[in-house]
């Protein structure tokens, strides 16, 4: 780990604030030190650097490690069974009566072990590194017991161990109703508030506490005691909010300054205002929006006139987008939702590190920053926007040293 390693003869996309756009430099080069980046700049200005790796990119491109700030990327199962279904005509509402849909993702999840879920985990996980994520968020949710959660939290956990990867956990305990609760919803959400987030705040497992605030999910009532109690204990919230109807979450989220308010499709004007005055960044998800063949677009032209940042995810999971690429999510962001070529790398470094609260150490290449990058065979950033299904990675860098995966 200790030593200097310089990558020169490159083109960088630093996504550096104080440069326009995606911060480009042509004839670049990225100076680490001890994992961090020393210099990231014109390779004129670079110091002198005794480096004793000197890694010469070839004209490539760099840009920050890609990353991926919503995901639930740890459960047991799948639901392709339930797709077939859906392909023939099932609705939504049959799949849960024959035991599918959510509750049986929650069914398996419970029945695995946390090595289970590691190693149900590793090749989602492992899709997202081959294409340079260096940074993912992942929820917990599919537990809905205390000592589940707890399992599913510390399995997530667990991954940053067997990759060279950075893992933020957030704590979704109150993403659905588990069925032992049926027809008590509040008596769940107590039982959120007063044991499951004090446990996992004195276990420190998780970094940022999420609720589903939905119809089909929980009330706004029943998502603020939710983020009072994470208040409580010192743990920053996000929110899943305005996915199907719009419940006004998105403002609720913002008055408790939520680092992200995520999907977002049914929010409203004032919803956006709420979250400009917070800072609280949008995560958009253009998987879920194409999986569930939804129609209602965010509104993405009043959040970007209001200055929301807009990160993008894939929110990884087995019921509305199982995917598990940042490249073909930049891809449904640009024709979908119609976002520039630098709005969606934005979206998975810089903005995307602001989604998580994690600014100060990742998302673009600056000195001070954890230097992760991914180093790319293109010739113009739009490549990572364009193509489908080809990942065109050459390199992944993780604190400074270079992995495979
Ligand atoms: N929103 C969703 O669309 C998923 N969770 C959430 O909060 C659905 C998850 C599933 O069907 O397993
Ligand atoms: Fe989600």
């Amino acid at each position: 780990m200790s030593g200097e390693t310089l990558w020169f003869n490159a083109h960088l996309a630093t996504l550096a604030p104080d440069r326009p756009g995606l911060g480009l430099i042509e004839d670049g080069a990225v100076l680490a030190r001890e994992g961090r980046i020393a210099f990231a700049g014109p390779r004129a200005d670079c110091p002198p650097a005794p480096a004793a790796r000197r890694v010469d990119c070839e004209s490539r491109w760099i840009t920050p490690g890609l990353i991926d700030p919503h995901t639930h990327l740890v459960f047991a199962g799948d639901r392709a069974q339930e797709f077939e279904l859906r392909l023939a005509g099932a609705a939504y509402e049959d799949i849960a009566r024959a035991g599918g849909g959510i509750v049986s993702t929650v069914r398996a999840t419970r029945a695995a072990g946390e090595r289970e879920l590691v190693a149900a985990a590793l090749p989602r996980l492992d899709a997202l590194i081959a294409e340079g994520a260096t940074t993912v968020e992942v929820k917990s949710g599919y537990g809905l017991s205390l000592a589940d959660e707890l399992k599913l939290l510390r399995a997530a956990r667990a991954l940053a161990a067997e990759r060279s990867v950075r893992i933020r956990t957030t704590f979704l305990g109150a993403h659905a109703l588990p069925p032992e609760f049926a027809g008590d919803p509040d008596g769940y959400i107590d039982l959120v508030c007063r044991e499951m987030i004090p446990a996992v705040a004195a276990e420190g497992l998780a970094d940022a506490v999420d609720a589903f605030c939905e119809g089909i999910g929980f009330t706004p009532a029943q998502t603020r005691r939710v983020f009072e109690a994470a208040r409580a204990h010192g743990l920053p919230v996000k929110l899943h909010a305005e996915q199907l109807s719009n419940l006004r979450g998105a403002a609720l989220a913002a008055e408790f300054g939520a680092l992200s308010a995520d999907h977002l499709e049914h929010l409203d004007e004032a919803g956006v205002a709420a979250m400009a005055r917070s800072g609280t960044v949008a995560t958009l998800l253009p998987g879920a929006f194409y999986f569930v063949r939804e129609t209602q677009l965010p509104p993405i032209a009043a959040l970007r006139e209001a200055g929301v940042p807009m990160a993008l995810a894939t929110d990884c999971n087995p019921g509305t987008s199982p995917l598990t690429s940042l490249l073909l999510t930049m891809n449904m962001a640009a024709t979908l939702f119609r976002l520039t070529v630098e709005e969606c790398l934005a979206g998975v470094t810089r903005e995307a590190a602001r989604a998580l609260g994690l600014l100060a150490e990742a998302g673009t290449l600056e000195p001070g920053k954890r230097c992760d990058l991914a180093i790319w065979d293109i010739g113009r950033p739009a490549e990572l926007v364009y193509r489908m299904g080809f990942n065109p990675l050459h390199a992944r860098v993780f604190g400074g040293e270079t992995w495979t995966r």
